[in-house]
């Protein structure tokens, strides 16, 4: 049958990301259906994707949600009211059954699927969309298949596939031009899952708690294609890439012996590294680490559930500087644990972290399958039937995000290297600008201080 993909995704900050979501559901149904690929970054308006709708005539549109929302209390933004207007242009322009899926999906599946009206929904794995449209081309009822939901039954997130399916990467130009006009930045898998238990967090239960790994050969011939596609930068969107050290290792190493040229960044975990860890990235290309730290302060990072204390961010901010790479800390206030005293901690211990970019995120949205939802029913602050999509922020005994934002604010001023939340619209408009000066990937080091 003909299956038309859309990437829903129109948020471009702080930069535009490549769909590469997308990429995966589309080689999984390539083989035995005809396949279009469109992006709303590109498309620009529903009556283009009207147009296109109409011209390929699809018996299933499927459609990827990646963001919900940017998760930003100082500069909020919503994306679902966007994807309804979505799912209406389908509607209007064809029959076609509609199938929702992506990562936005995945942790808000059966509000989705409500609020926007949909036939089916895949949470989790997208490649499991080959044995719905199996399922829906033979006239097969589709309920109760792995990971698929339908209107009538509401179905539960499939366990999560056995090995990462292997990237089949055939650019399509229009769609890379796009991206590589803009920072030249492409990205790439190494592995699927996250075993740590951080509690506000998503990512177990949209990639699985089991960590499965694309062997390093083959992540680093993708990386090579990526490169040789044009790619002038590589984010690695694993949800932790350090959280196994051998494996990263020998990722980075085989990037190494392929002769990849190009640079490189990934989420990291300040977690004590082996010696010599992140010399071995940095000799590999690595040139920017992004850590999830959160807090600086040992109860809280206590509370939060983290796999770290203060001393070893410490410790992975200087192993990480001294191989020479760019250095981001990404920071979480508010949480459960946090007061006055907590946060001045963090604030004081972020001044003494040298050369390095802070983003800080005044408030922690609840997501629904994590340990700080059931903490937020259990203190009576959220609902059992409330819907979520809307984003809710724990409500701190001690602290409002908003006496939490003013106080980030008053320390960072005169800092241009600590930055609320991803910088909001005017990061993005200036990084978009330097982006069409030439410049190339994540940007923030013009920022380090
Ligand atoms: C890496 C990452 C980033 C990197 C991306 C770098 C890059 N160049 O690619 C950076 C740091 C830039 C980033 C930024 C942001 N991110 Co982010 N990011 C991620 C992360 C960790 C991985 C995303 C990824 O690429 N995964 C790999 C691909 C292969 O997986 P996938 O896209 O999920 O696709 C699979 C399935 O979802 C499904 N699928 C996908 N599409 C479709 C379509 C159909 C039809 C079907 C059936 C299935 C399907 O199948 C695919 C293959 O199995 C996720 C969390 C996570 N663990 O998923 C958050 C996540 C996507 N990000 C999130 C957010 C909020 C943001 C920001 C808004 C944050 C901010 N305030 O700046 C921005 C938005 C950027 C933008 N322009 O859109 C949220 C989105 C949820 C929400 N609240 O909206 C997530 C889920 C994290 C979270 N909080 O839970 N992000």
């Amino acid at each position: 049958m003909k299956i038309l993909l859309v990437s829903a995704n129109t948020n471009t900050e702080p930069y535009a990301v490549y769909p590469l979501g997308i990429e995966y559901v589309a080689a999984a149904v390539a083989d035995h259906h005809r396949v279009k690929v469109v992006d709303m970054n590109i498309l620009g308006s529903t009556a283009a994707l009207a147009d296109e709708i109409r011209s390929f005539d699809p018996a299933l549109v499927g459609i990827g949600l990646r963001n919900v929302d940017n998760t930003d209390v100082t500069t909020p933004k919503g994306f679902v009211d966007d994807y309804r207007e979505l799912v209406a242009t389908v509607r209007e322009n064809s029959r076609a059954v509609v199938v929702l899926g992506g990562s936005g999906f995945t942790i808000f599946a059966r509000q989705m699927m409500r609020f926007l009206d949909a036939d089916y929904g895949v949470a989790g794995e997208g490649e499991r969309l080959a044995q719905l449209a199996k399922a829906i081309e033979s006239g097969r009822d589709p309920a109760g298949m792995p990971g698929v939901m339908t209107r009538r039954d509401a179905g539960a997130i499939a366990p999560p596939l056995e090995r990462v399916p292997r990237r089949r990467f055939t650019p399509d130009d229009s769609v890379l031009a796009f991206y590589l006009r803009r920072g030249g930045m492409l990205n790439l898998q190494t592995k699927r899952g996250c075993r740590f238990r951080c509690v506000y967090c998503t990512y177990p239960h949209i990639e699985g708690r089991r960590m499965r790994y694309a062997p390093p050969a083959e992540a680093a011939r993708t990386a090579l294609a990526l490169q040789d596609a044009g790619a002038r930068f590589l984010f690695i969107t694993d949800a932790v890439f350090n959280a196994d050290f051998e494996h990263s290792a020998a990722v980075a190493q085989a990037f190494k012996d392929a002769g990849l040229k190009i640079p490189w960044g990934a989420f990291l975990s300040p977690t004590d590294p082996p010696a010599g860890y992140y010399e071995r990235l940095a000799e590999a290309g690595m040139t920017h680490a992004e850590f999830g730290t959160e807090a600086l302060c040992d109860p809280v990072l206590g509370a939060y559930r983290k796999p770290f204390r203060t001393a070893d961010v410490f410790r992975a901010h200087r192993a990480a500087r001294e191989a020479g790479l760019h250095v981001a800390h990404y920071l979480l206030l508010a949480g459960p644990g946090e007061t006055p005293e907590t946060l001045s901690r963090t604030l004081d211990n972020a001044e003494k972290l040298p050369r390095c970019v802070l983003f800080f995120f005044c408030g922690m949205r609840i997501y629904p399958h994590t340990d700080l939802y059931t903490t937020a029913l259990r203190e009576g602050q959220i609902s059992e039937n409330q819907s979520l999509l809307t984003p809710v922020y724990y409500r701190n005994a001690h602290l409002t995000e908003a006496a939490v934002t003013e106080t980030v604010r008053r320390r960072s001023r005169g800092r241009l290297n600590w930055v609320l939340g991803a910088g909001g619209p005017q990061t993005a408009a200036l990084m978009s600008r330097m982006y069409r000066r030439g410049y190339v990937g994540p940007l923030w080091e013009y920022l380090v201080r």
